[in-house]
């Protein structure tokens, strides 16, 4: 059969591969949209992304313009590969209807050849099975809080149901578009080609036309619940420092510094919401959010730090959290012997692990209150975890779940090559007046003036053991003075300090603190980078005296 005469049965399954593709992607925008299914164009990125390596992984910010850009790019690509296989499945099942296997099989079902009908069948349950499989880890998602053991089951059907109607409209459409030559047509039309050559399903232009023009008028709804989501986006705010030279001893809700890993972060409804707690337990157990009420109330304060707060930056914040010890859970569920870390997993389906013993300290909470006011979504609404002294990744927003294990579980970040130690170390930051990081490092951005004093505030930080004290130095190193610790904090959080100082005559002078911690551990003088156990080092400030 020449290539020519099947261009036209072509173009129809390319079609029906499109129309097709659209009243999938619809129906997976709207299951997004409304239901919080994950749907494969996000959930591939979040399956593939602590595959990469950490030096990968940054890498490819550099490529595509930060962890947004990449995040960005992940979603196109997802978009880009649901279309490109939707379409080749369509062009392929043209070619198997016109195949010598449909020739050689004049059976016809449902309006089509039975080995096309066996080719979409198939195609549509190895790409749903190998999704299953392939995504296995990150079906546990519903951003509207369902918990894992729902979320997968429901993902799972939902794949099923977007693929099968796919598969439907695939068959319809392509049926819609073309004539289907019965063999006593066949017959009477028997002249000038070969009746191998003649097309089985004939393609009927203005149909064609028709079904593309159903398949564009698709684009329209599907677009408007992207772009909906897509100005939802957490764009405008991941990665938002608290910084600025008016540090408050407890961040304004709006400031609290914020990191996701999400496009869309989740946006959990409270009466959907579940906590679960099984694993290596005697009983598994599944909270809602009144039933948390039963527990002991805790109000603590606590600071939080992202593994990726550089020296100098913000990404770090204090606040007062309201909830329950994640311990009173873990005793009710009964935790078995031989169990090693509590595995947390959010309704992302983000995943952190920290060590049991750390999650049975009573400081380790579920907090569903900061500063007086429900959790805001961006903070992991309805319940998030605070663990204190760990790095904020280990701090699970949108919390659905808590394993037990009885091995070392690894999350997100941590598969990447993050850790394996992820204690905060203790860190000491100026912050006013205001430093701006230039050629040669840190530089005060307004000039001081000799004779003037000026006040140097900071911020020091020690994980879970407290800032017993804080020095300054005016003299890069050579002598130091005790700062006043103007908010000493908590063990569990930072401290604020101050330091007033004269500069007796114009230069340059570098500025810089030291913090001792609870211990009494003098804060580290090497100096190390956010890769892969948090950055360490003096915030050394340059001023230039006038
Ligand atoms: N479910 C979920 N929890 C998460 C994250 C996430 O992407 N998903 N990011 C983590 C990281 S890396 C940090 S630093 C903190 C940030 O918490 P915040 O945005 O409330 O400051 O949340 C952690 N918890
Ligand atoms: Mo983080």
């Amino acid at each position: 059969m020449s290539v020519l005469r099947r261009i036209p049965n072509v173009i129809a399954g390319l079609l029906a591969g499109f129309v097709a593709t659209m009243v999938m992607a619809l129906l997976m925008a709207t299951s997004r949209f409304w239901l919080g299914i994950m749907p494969p164009p996000e959930a591939i990125p979040d399956r593939v992304a602590p595959l990469l390596d950490i030096e990968t992984f940054f890498s490819l910010f550099g490529k595509y313009g930060g962890y947004n850009g990449l995040k960005q790019f992940g979603i196109l690509s997802g978009l880009r590969g649901l279309f490109g296989v939707g379409i080749v499945v369509g062009l392929i099942y043209a070619l198997v209807v016109e195949s010598r296997f449909s020739r050689r099989s004049p059976r016809w079902l449902l309006g089509t050849s039975r080995p096309a009908l066996i080719f979409v069948g198939a195609a549509v349950l190895a790409i749903w099975l190998g999704l299953v499989v392939f995504l296995w880890p990150v079906l546990v998602a519903n951003y509207r809080g369902l918990p894992p053991t729902f979320a997968r089951i429901v993902t799972i059907v939902a794949m099923l149901l977007w693929y099968g109607a796919y598969a439907a409209t695939l068959i319809v459409g392509y049926r819609f578009m073309t004539r289907r030559a019965t063999p006593e047509a066949v017959e009477a039309e028997a002249g000038e080609t070969a009746p191998a050559e003649r097309p089985l399903a004939r393609p009927l232009t203005r149909r064609g036309l028709l079904a593309g023009l159903a398949g564009g008028a698709l684009i329209y709804p599907t677009y408007r619940l992207i772009d909906e989501m897509y100005r939802d986006a957490t764009f405008t705010y991941d990665g938002t420092p608290y910084s600025g030279d008016d540090i408050e001893p407890i961040a304004p809700v709006d400031r609290f510094y914020v990191v996701t890993k999400n496009v869309v972060d989740p946006d959990p409804i409270r009466d959907i919401w579940r906590l679960e707690v099984g694993g290596h337990v005697e009983e598994s157990t599944r909270y809602g959010f009144d039933d948390l009420m039963e527990f002991e109330q805790i109000d603590q304060e606590t600071t939080l730090m992202c593994i990726s707060n550089r020296i100098g930056s913000g990404l770090f914040s204090n606040a007062n959290w309201r909830g329950v010890r994640m311990r009173d859970l873990l005793e009710r569920a009964g935790v078995r012997e031989g169990a090693v870390e509590v595995f947390l997993t959010g309704a992302d389906a983000y995943k952190d692990s920290f060590p049991l013993e750390k999650a049975m300290e009573p400081s380790t909470l579920l907090v569903y209150e900061i500063n007086g006011e429900p959790l805001p979504r961006r903070h992991g609404f309805p319940v998030r975890v605070i663990v204190p002294g760990l790095f904020g990744e280990k701090n699970i927003k949108w919390v659905t779940r808590i394993e037990v294990v009885d091995h070392d579980a690894q999350g997100f970040y941590e598969q990447q090559g993050w850790g394996p130690n992820f204690v905060v170390p203790t860190r000491s930051d100026i912050f006013a007046p205001r430093a701006v990081s230039g050629r040669g490092g840190f530089v005060f951005r307004d000039g001081l003036q000799s004779g003037q004093e000026v006040e140097i505030r900071g911020r020091a930080f020690a994980g879970s053991r407290g800032v017993r004290s804080v020095e300054v130095t005016t003299d890069d190193g050579a002598t130091w003075q005790p700062a006043e610790l103007y908010y000493p904090g908590t063990e569990l959080t930072w401290t604020l300090w101050r330091h007033r100082w004269t500069p007796a005559q114009a230069g340059e002078f570098v500025v810089t603190s030291r913090a001792t911690d609870g211990t009494g551990a003098l804060q580290s003088d090497e100096t190390r980078g956010i890769v892969p156990q948090g950055a360490q080092g003096f915030h050394r400030v340059t001023a230039t005296v006038g």
